[in-house]
């Protein structure tokens, strides 16, 4: 964790993407990580956005989680200015339900890569568990959190049931 700050900074590029985004903030927040939750839309803010990126290695993030709709450049654009690992998020679109969004963070040009996930609350889960397994490499009590995570997930698909057929 760094210094007293934040460790893992989740962006999104409107505060229609929360309800994607807050899956990861609740698992950044099972674990204990020091995180940041805000909106820096790539094209209504580009300043912010560039800001954002060249000040988050000095800041001591770990990981920046980026969550956009549509032509979701934010990803790759925070990408292109730190060398912060960024992971990407597809948002579901209105129009083409969010396989727009994973291609436009999946389809990034060689020499800049954004780790991209599923479209939706899972990738957005995922993310943040990839963060958190990131930041367990060099944090032993956290990575016997994730393994206990991992257990806790195990025993429930174990305990799974079914109904009669109908
Ligand atoms: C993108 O445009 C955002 O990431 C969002 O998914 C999409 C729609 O934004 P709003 O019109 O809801 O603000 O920038």
């Amino acid at each position: 964790m760094s210094a007293g700050g934040v460790t893992v900074g989740v962006v999104m590029g409107s505060s229609s993407d929360w309800d994607t985004l807050q899956n990861a903030v609740a698992i950044l927040q099972d674990f204990g990580i020091a995180h940041e939750a805000k909106v820096v839309s790539a094209h209504r803010m580009p300043d912010d956005m560039f800001a954002y990126a060249e000040a988050a290695a000095g800041r001591g993030l770990k990981a920046i989680i980026a969550g956009a709709g549509g032509a979701a450049h934010l990803p790759g654009m925070l990408a292109a200015k730190t060398t912060v690992p960024v992971l990407g998020v597809p948002v579901a679109s209105r129009h083409l339900q969010g396989v727009d969004s994973l291609h436009s963070i999946v389809q990034m040009p060689k020499g800049i890569p954004v780790a991209t996930f599923a479209i939706g609350a899972a990738g957005a889960a995922n993310a943040a568990l990839f963060a958190v397994a990131m930041l367990a490499t060099g944090d032993a009590d956290l990575r016997a959190r994730l393994e206990a995570f991992r257990t806790r997930q195990t025993e429930a698909a174990r305990a799974m049931t079914l109904p009669p057929p109908r």
